[in-house]
């Protein structure tokens, strides 16, 4: 179990600024940092960005196919009815549950197959400025719509997930857009009722 929520819980005293499901969540420092670091290495071992944003997307899926049965488990989401629906559950829920942000949803377009999440707060980039030097086709947090690939293909969703705009690169805002794409066949997840 974790100290933080148990202290939160008990109502024990905390260090100014911090609560639980926060970016201040010692779980999501460490993984912030780690993250930061893996970025870094990636730019030492890889030749250009579109190669480093690759990888991210891939080690990111790879994660997404296994996080989803963590999610299902430690949430109580039910099969969604809609697309809408499933990519308001990773807002609301997800993000909220992994990265303490809720991102805006927006309706790209109106037959409902893409959206956009918006986040005003992106929490793995809370140590950083700037993108580093000589980098600036890098989406740095690529690794979520790896992570949102994977998981949505485990509930039988295909879908193409990227980074549209990312502050870091001086957009105006950062937006991860997800689209559908079909319903695969398959089993079924244990747990996803
Ligand atoms: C459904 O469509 O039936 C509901 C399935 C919801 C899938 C949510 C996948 C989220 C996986 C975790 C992403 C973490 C991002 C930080």
């Amino acid at each position: 179990a974790d100290l933080r929520s148990t202290a939160v819980q008990k109502d024990w005293h905390l260090p100014a600024g911090s609560s639980s499901g926060s970016a201040h969540h010692m779980n999501t420092e460490l993984f912030v940092l780690t993250y930061g670091a893996l970025v870094a290495q990636l730019c030492k071992d890889l030749q250009n960005d579109e190669d480093i944003n690759k990888e991210l997307d891939n080690m990111g899926y790879n994660i997404g196919v296994r996080l989803i049965e963590d999610f299902l488990a430690h949430s109580d989401v039910r099969r969604c009815h809609s697309f809408y629906e499933t990519v308001d559950v990773i807002s609301k829920v997800a993000f909220k549950m992994y990265l303490g942000v809720v991102p805006n949803v927006i309706c790209k377009d109106p037959a409902g197959d893409e959206y956009s999440l918006l986040l005003e707060r992106n929490p793995l980039v809370n140590f950083l400025e700037d993108l580093p030097d000589n980098h600036s086709s890098l989406w740095y947090s690529n690794l979520l719509c790896g992570i949102l690939r994977g998981a949505l293909k485990m509930v039988n969703l295909a879908t193409d997930v990227c980074f549209v705009q990312d502050r870091l690169k001086g957009d105006k805002e950062t937006e991860i857009q997800i689209k559908f794409l079909r319903k695969l066949e398959g089993s079924k997840l244990m747990g996803h009722k």
